[in-house]
């Protein structure tokens, strides 16, 4: 059994910062666009977290409210769909580029206490690969890959969390067992999809998900403001210790 912690997997959408908010505005605009006649309200929006993933929930939706709905040709409903989600994608980046977000309290300085310690970060997260670069860009420069061994998104794991995949296939590149990790996540899925995977996980929720479940996580916090390593060592020796 490893007994140092040697790697920081974060989740991007409400862990990194408090995106759901911009990604529902961006979704009620590419409704608009595409003149669907849908538009989500945040209490809708929260429920509709319950499925990851962007086309995925649009899908959902879509279904739920019109179940019986039949497909002039197989694939025609996932291609709007599809549509749709490039038009918000745009949109979200725009966005975020335009400043709408900030990272969580305490993000920055984790990560850079990562960095001085050495220890490895990688990204695991359900969200469009360019929404991540809109986001740390910014914050990190352009070079902000590089702060990272791993980064697994909705491009290289179409199954999405509660799904280990996006996990699994990072732990896998960064060449870490699971019990040397700790992911970094704000909602159930994201919660499920690390245990999965075996990696132990904090919690900060953020409004969108402080309802859901969260039994099982190493700790919940309300951000990550004045966490250290020292810190999430420490929980990790217990957690070791309870379950020996
Ligand atoms: C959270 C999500 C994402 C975003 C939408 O991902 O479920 O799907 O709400 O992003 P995570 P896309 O917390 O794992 O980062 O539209 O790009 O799918
Ligand atoms: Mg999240």
């Amino acid at each position: 059994m490893p007994t140092e912690l040697q790697a920081l997997i974060f989740d991007v959408d409400g862990t990194l910062a408090d995106t759901e908010a911009v990604h529902l505005q961006a979704f009620n605009d590419a409704f608009a666009q595409e003149g669907m006649g849908w538009h989500w309200t945040e209490s809708e929006y929260t429920k509709l977290l319950e499925v990851s993933g962007g086309k995925e929930r649009m899908l959902h939706y879509w279904r739920q409210t019109n179940p019986d709905m039949k497909e002039l040709e197989p694939g025609a409903r996932a291609e709007v769909v599809a549509r749709l989600h490039e038009i918000k994608t745009a949109a979200y980046e725009a966005r975020v580029m335009a400043g709408a977000v900030q990272l969580r309290p305490g993000v920055l300085a984790l990560m850079e206490a990562a960095q001085r310690e050495g220890l490895m970060m990688a990204i695991a997260t359900t969200t469009s690969p360019v929404n991540i670069g809109a986001l740390l860009r910014p914050v990190l420069g352009p070079d902000w890959r590089f702060h990272f061994a791993a980064i697994g998104d909705a491009s290289t794991a179409p199954l999405k969390k509660p799904h280990p995949q996006v996990y699994q296939q990072v732990l896998r590149e960064i060449g870490k067992p699971p019990g040397a990790c700790i992911a970094l996540e704000d909602s159930h899925n994201g919660l499920k999809a690390a245990l999965a995977a075996g990696v132990a996980a904090i919690i900060t929720p953020t409004s969108f998900t402080a309802h859901q479940d969260f039994s099982g996580a190493l700790v919940v916090r309300p951000d990550l403001q004045g966490i250290t390593l020292s810190m999430l060592q420490t929980w990790l020796a217990e957690k070791r210790a309870v379950a020996a």
